[in-house]
């Protein structure tokens, strides 16, 4: 017992003092889905298991502080948190690294890899010291990210949110007409008909899912879309109130309101502050991937829909006294990274606009970051590049087209990217620019992931640390 005692208050000193020294780093990769957060973890920790061998200093010649610090080894290490699956690298290179290349599965689940790097410390008081810095890298769904709004939520504000949102998705989303009428038959002061609110929660699923499809980013409860090891419990069996609230005096304990109140309660405080407190408290930088191209794809429904998840990522909640721009930059997190994912799907002379478009669709969303100049860092990104940018000659003219690994694949000019966010903006795009799904890069094994500014995001994540 003493023993225990004994390893788990070293544990805890020599974390504290690694987080001291910031030996440490907590990184979170957040994103909605299909947003490429499982390519880009695999490609950084490729990246990360490369360091120090031949010719890495010259590929991350934007990562000044690799040759800077002498790093000399990258390598994987058991996760801190043992409950925690680990990121599925090896199957992720597995499909990547095959004769006919696969991008990796979808992912539903929270996951964690830890990496360690080896440096030599030259600072004037320990020269030629090696040292260690630990970094752990935290997947979890953008859902779970979306789902913190709930904190500062009671059932009612959560209800009237939902309301507005299905009210403003209703022609596009055809689930909604048969999800309403439950206010036919749901009885909000009578007791709960378990088999009348089963149906009415599938119906609210299949209403979330179909939002899904659509790429809109609200789907919240973001556990009824992505259950995991909730399936089937009581705690995700609720629905937001979505017709005329009851008198206050007829919602008692044991009625149906009064039940969907309560698991509402539950889910908040023993799911989404469980999280907040086990997890995302923890991190020390957050990395925000976004597929700008899906975003430009959708409709009026789309542009709102991504303007109000940026309101209600950066701008609208409050905990406590703190708003979401607090709890993002401290007490850990000092830096946020947008990051524009999938710029090989344009040329390399289309990337200033694909980033001007990224800060306008962040910034139109929240002026507080916009006006207060936070450690907010934007940048374009291609953690798998499934394309090469080449100059040819087209009527006398020098232009750049997209070529991929596949002969039958012909050399293209997918088109302009407008610089910023606006409904114009998207109808112009989806109406002259030619998107095309790029099958993987054919990569051998034991080769370099190829990527796009990868050595950027590493001197942003972890040149102040070295
Ligand atoms: N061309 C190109 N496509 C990419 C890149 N990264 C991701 N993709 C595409 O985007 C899809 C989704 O990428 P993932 O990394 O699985 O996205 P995710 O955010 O982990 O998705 P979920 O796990 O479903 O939430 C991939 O299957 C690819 O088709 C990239 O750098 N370049
Ligand atoms: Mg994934």
């Amino acid at each position: 017992m003493f023993e225990n005692i004994f390893n788990s208050i070293t544990d805890t000193v020599s974390d504290g003092v690694n987080r001291l020294f910031d030996k440490e780093i907590r990184i979170g990769v957040t994103g909605l889905s299909r947003g490429g957060k499982t390519a880009f973890i695999t490609s950084l920790v490729n990246t990360v298991l490369n360091f120090g061998s031949e010719g890495m200093s010259d590929r991350l010649s934007r990562f000044t502080a690799y040759e800077k610090s002498g790093i000399y080894y990258g390598g994987m290490v058991q996760n801190h948190d043992l409950s925690v699956p680990v990121f599925p690298y090896y199957e992720c290179c597995d499909a990547l690294f095959q004769k006919n290349p696969c991008w990796p599965k979808p992912t539903d689940n929270i996951s964690e890899i830890r990496l360690e790097i080896r440096y030599k410390d030259d600072r004037f008081y320990v020269p030629g010291e090696h040292r260690n810095i630990y970094i752990d890298i935290w997947d979890y769904p953008g859902e779970w990210l979306m789902d913190l709004m709930l904190l500062n939520m009671d059932y009612e504000e959560f209800s009237a949110r939902m309301r507005q949102q299905v009210g403003k998705l209703t022609s596009v989303i055809s689930s909604t007409a048969p999800l309403l009428e439950f206010g036919k038959i749901l009885r909000p002061d009578e007791p709960l008909n378990q088999k009348n609110l089963k149906e009415a929660v599938d119906a609210y699923v299949q209403w979330l899912r179909e939002c899904k499809q659509h790429g809109f980013a609200l789907i919240v409860p973001g556990r009824f879309v992505l259950p995991g090891n909730l399936d089937g419990a009581p705690i995700i069996e609720f629905i937001p109130w979505l017709w005329e609230r009851p008198e206050p005096q007829r919602e008692s304990r044991n009625s149906l309101y009064g039940i969907l109140k309560s698991r509402y309660e539950a889910y908040r405080s023993q799911i989404v502050e469980k999280f907040y407190n086990d997890s995302f408290s923890k991190l020390d930088r957050q990395i925000i991937l976004i597929d700008c191209f899906k975003a430009l794809k959708g409709g009026r429904e789309t542009f709102d829909n991504i303007n109000d998840t940026f309101e209600v990522l950066l701008n609208n909640f409050n905990y406590g006294s703190n708003n979401i721009l607090t709890r993002l930059f401290s007490p850990n997190i000092d830096k946020v990274i947008f990051a524009a994912t999938k710029a090989d799907q344009i040329t390399i002379d289309e990337q200033k606009n694909l980033l001007s478009l990224l800060k306008s669709m962040v910034t139109s969303a929240s002026r507080k970051v916009r006006g207060d100049g936070i450690n907010c860092q934007y940048m374009v990104l291609s953690s798998i590049a499934a394309s090469k940018c080449k100059m040819v000659n087209y009527n006398g003219e020098n232009i750049q087209v997209l070529c991929t690994d596949y002969e039958d694949d012909k050399p293209y000019y997918p088109g302009e990217i407008p610089p910023n966010w606006s409904q114009e903006s998207m109808e112009a795009y989806q109406q002259y620019f030619k998107f095309r799904e790029l099958k993987p890069p054919r990569i051998d094994s034991g080769e370099l992931i190829p990527n796009m500014n990868m050595d950027i995001l590493l001197q942003y994540i972890l040149g102040d640390k070295l």
